[in-house]
């Protein structure tokens, strides 16, 4: 009988799964909204790490939280977005990973959010996990298996 931890050694390190750092799109905690809705229009992206000046990753911020924000009783309040830092709103509970964990630590983490942040020990942002990712690991385990079987 294989045990859980076992069968988690046959797949991937996060660390050799994840979006390294440099090419994640990300905001900072002092920014104001209007700055954040940019980044995020321009990325093309839902939802963004945040992080603070030392590079330490503090939460996520995603463009339904800044409208949501700026709704006012009948119309958006546009104003509004220069007043308020990202900090304010971000959600800051939100699951990370280590890049020592396996694809299989995500998986669980994955269902709820489209994507996990991987931080080293000091809290440092190393990147993200994205569900594509796992997906494309989990198709290409398929079809490796497809192949064993023909
Ligand atoms: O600009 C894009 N390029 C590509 N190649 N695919 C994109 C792009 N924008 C969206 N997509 C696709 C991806 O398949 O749409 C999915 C949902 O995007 P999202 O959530 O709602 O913006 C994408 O799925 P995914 O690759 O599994 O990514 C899941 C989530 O991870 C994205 C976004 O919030 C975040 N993300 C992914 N790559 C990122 C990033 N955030 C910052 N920087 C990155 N490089």
């Amino acid at each position: 009988m294989v045990s859980l931890e076992q069968s988690k050694l046959e797949w991937p390190k996060i660390k050799d799964l994840m979006i390294p750092s440099e090419k994640v799109a990300h905001v900072q905690i002092g920014n104001p909204l209007e700055h954040a809705l940019l980044v995020l229009v321009k990325s093309g992206y839902s939802a963004v790490p945040v992080l603070d000046p030392t590079y330490t990753f503090q939460g996520v911020i995603s463009k339904t939280k800044i409208l949501e924000e700026t709704l006012g009783i009948e119309e958006f309040e546009l104003n509004r977005l220069g007043e308020i830092q990202v900090h304010e709103i971000m959600d800051a509970e939100v699951p990370c990973l280590s890049p020592e964990d396996h694809m299989i630590d995500a998986l669980h983490k994955l269902i709820d959010y489209p994507f996990v942040c991987v931080t080293n020990e000091a809290g440092e942002f190393d990147g993200i996990v994205t569900r594509r990712s796992v997906l494309k690991q989990y198709s290409k385990h398929y079809h490796e298996i497809l192949k064993h079987y023909e």
